[in-house]
């Protein structure tokens, strides 16, 4: 039994399998992948990832892409430590809100921190060189990401950004309000993929929305994140990203 785990720093997407990873104590070689040099569409990396996207799970030959299916299936294979509720109610809410991160979050988050830290990059790229780059990208709707990231993208496009992730933050606030975990008593994959796209850092994202005080159980789950066995090795893992690009208040440098 081989694993192999294709990732970058440990935030986002790379964090959110790499959680699970830890939690159930499974052994797996780490590939650095490295995203400020463009290695993701590179072509030995193409070759095993078509979409030209980390993370990627390489399970002795078999390639498993996108998180929340990456998840699921070490759920799948490596059920003893168990981070997706046994039963099927249990289960279903767990995947609720895994749908909702995915589709209502995620990408949210994401151009702001594209917003703040790939448009620095893209733009310290020269004319010619930066085309050439986006020629690689398998992805259009990533290949337009790269793109608006480098013009810059506009207020109106923030601002929807920024309502999704206000609107998320009650949400999540008002449901551990029921329970002490998103989809109920235990801590499932729900809540990995809640704190790897936002729990974690949006108070430094956004301090103008106040989290602290506007979330305060929302607080204390992050603690509790913090806490967790698998999330401390996962956050110790290196982070190589460049000091002048890690602007999460979004000042220029
Ligand atoms: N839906 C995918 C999204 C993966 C994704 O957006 N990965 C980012 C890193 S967090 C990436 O590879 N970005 C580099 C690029 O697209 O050029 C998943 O869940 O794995």
């Amino acid at each position: 039994m081989a694993l192999k785990y294709y990732h970058a720093e440990p935030a986002a997407n790379s964090l959110k399998s790499m959680i699970p990873l830890f939690e159930k104590g499974l052994e797996f070689e780490s590939v650095y992948v490295d995203l400020h040099k463009f290695e993701q569409h590179s072509e030995w990396f193409i070759a095993i990832n078509p979409e030209g996207q980390v993370p990627v799970l390489d399970h002795d030959g078999a390639i498993i892409t996108h998180t929340t299916v990456i998840n699921e299936y070490l759920e799948d294979v490596f059920p003893d430590v168990p981070l997706r509720p046994r039963d099927p109610v249990g289960a279903a809410r767990m995947r609720y809100w895994n749908k909702f991160i995915d589709e209502h979050v995620m990408n949210h988050v994401s151009m702001h921190g594209w917003h703040r830290m790939v448009g620095v990059l893209a733009r310290g790229i020269e004319s010619g060189e930066f085309e050439a780059l986006m020629e690689r990208i398998p992805l259009p709707d990533q290949r337009k990401k790269w793109a608006d990231a480098r013009s810059g993208f506009s207020e109106e496009q923030l601002a929807h950004a920024t309502a999704k992730v206000e609107y998320a933050i009650d949400k999540v606030e008002g449901a551990l309000g029921e329970s002490e975990w998103l989809a109920g008593d235990n801590y499932t994959l729900a809540d990995i993929n809640f704190f790897s796209h936002c729990g974690m850092f949006v108070d430094r994202m956004f301090p103008e929305m106040e989290v602290t005080t506007r979330a305060p159980r929302m607080t204390a789950w992050k603690e509790r994140m913090l806490a967790r066995p698998g999330v401390k090795e996962a956050l110790a893992m290196p982070d190589h990203t460049n000091p002048a690009l890690r602007t999460f208040t979004g000042e220029a440098r």
